[in-house]
């Protein structure tokens, strides 16, 4: 397609409950939508990136910086562009892979509709459904933390993930273990720990849990390995993993046995999908990790879901976990499940109420 316009759109969704992290407190998700439009189509793309650089280096004012300076610069020069040659053409600008997967998405998204294919159906889905995990926030107290994970479960939720950081692991996690039995329940520490916690991590190994995930730096692949020797729980990387070609140095080294899939952190659907064949064709199951998407991110990430290698339910939870209002109709949990949308493209859009009451700001970009 050739881009005619291309609109940047700043949306403010309060969450109905604070969530916390070992890098902060959130309190509303500021997301960057991005919409392409050609003659006769157009397609809508999320950026995931925070407000601010914690989870990564990329944040919401920064990506829309690149968006418009350096991203959408290369396409419209490009003359006609399709998604399969977008990471090529934008492969100059180093890094900035969240806010590339927006514009990828965008376009793809565009192309799907125009020929009335499911991303589903093109990225490969064998599944109508999704199970859903929940992600679990610090909380102030266990007690609270319990309250809160009964919660989840009570609606359906088919896994647990629990945030942990140093002095918020063993005793909450024990407990959540104690009070619900059975339940699927894996950890994410984002970072938060060292090697010098290994004998730590390792008591989580009484606790028949799924995965500990992302405990030590990103950058810290030979760290992962070692503590990968010292505890039986396999370990997952999510922040590590930027690439296909990481995941396979990754897998190689031993540092992870399984991984968690962000279509935002490796640049975009069609590498996600190299992630998740990589990791197919060593043993590694994989499964969908959530960066507090609206519907527009939630829709296309239920459809990377649906792939074979997603073995392991997903960050993938209904609208409702997060938002009283999302930009789409919203995602709705059926028995611990949310179904593939089938529509063309990403299947949803933004409804022009959401939009209206949610909007911060509005770019829009035609080329010169
Ligand atoms: O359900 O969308 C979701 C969020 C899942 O916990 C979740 N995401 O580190 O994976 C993470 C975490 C996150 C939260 C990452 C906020 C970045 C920002």
């Amino acid at each position: 397609m050739k881009l005619v316009e291309v609109e940047l759109r700043r949306v403010r969704l309060p969450l109905v409950a604070p969530f916390r992290t070992s890098f902060g407190t959130q309190t509303a998700r500021e997301a960057l939508l991005v919409r392409v439009a050609g003659a006769d189509s157009e397609g809508w793309g999320e950026c995931v990136a925070m407000e601010e650089p914690l989870y990564s280096s990329e944040y919401v004012v920064g990506a829309q910086h690149v968006i418009r300076h350096h991203l959408l610069p290369r396409l419209f020069s490009a003359g006609d562009v399709s998604a399969a040659r977008i990471a090529g053409l934008l492969a100059p600008v180093k890094e900035h892979r969240m806010a590339k997967a927006a514009v990828e998405t965008a376009v793809l998204d565009a192309e799907l509709r125009a020929s009335g294919v499911s991303l589903g159906t093109h990225l490969g889905a064998v599944r109508d459904a999704v199970d859903a995990g929940v992600s679990v926030g610090i909380t102030d107290s266990i007690p609270a933390l319990l309250d809160t994970v009964a919660g989840y479960l009570d609606a359906g939720y088919r896994r647990v993930k629990l945030k942990i950081e140093p002095g918020w692991d063993v005793a909450p996690v024990a407990a959540v273990r104690e009070r619900f039995g059975d339940v699927l329940l894996q950890v994410d520490a984002n970072c938060a720990y060292s090697l010098a916690d290994a004998s730590r991590l390792a008591r989580l190994d009484d606790l028949d849990l799924l995965l500990i995930e992302q405990p030590l730096p990103e950058d810290d692949l030979p760290g992962h390995a070692a503590l990968a020797r010292r505890v039986r729980t396999p370990i997952c990387l999510d922040e590590s993993i930027t690439s296909a070609r990481a995941a396979a140095f990754a897998i190689n080294l031993g540092a992870c046995a399984i991984v968690n899939i962000k279509p935002g952190r490796v640049g975009g659907y069609l590498e996600a999908r190299r992630v998740h064949d990589v990791c197919v064709a060593h043993g590694v199951p994989v499964w969908c990790g959530g960066m507090l998407e609206t519907g527009i991110g939630r829709a296309a990430n239920v459809a990377l879901a649906a792939l074979p290698g997603f073995t392991l339910p997903g960050d993938i939870s209904a609208s409702d976990r997060y938002f009283r209002t999302d930009v789409t109709l919203p995602f709705v949990l059926q028995e611990g499940r949310l179904g593939v949308p089938t529509g063309p493209g990403i299947g949803v859009s933004p409804t022009s109420e959401a939009l209206d009451e949610l909007t911060v700001s509005t770019e829009r970009i035609t080329p010169a």
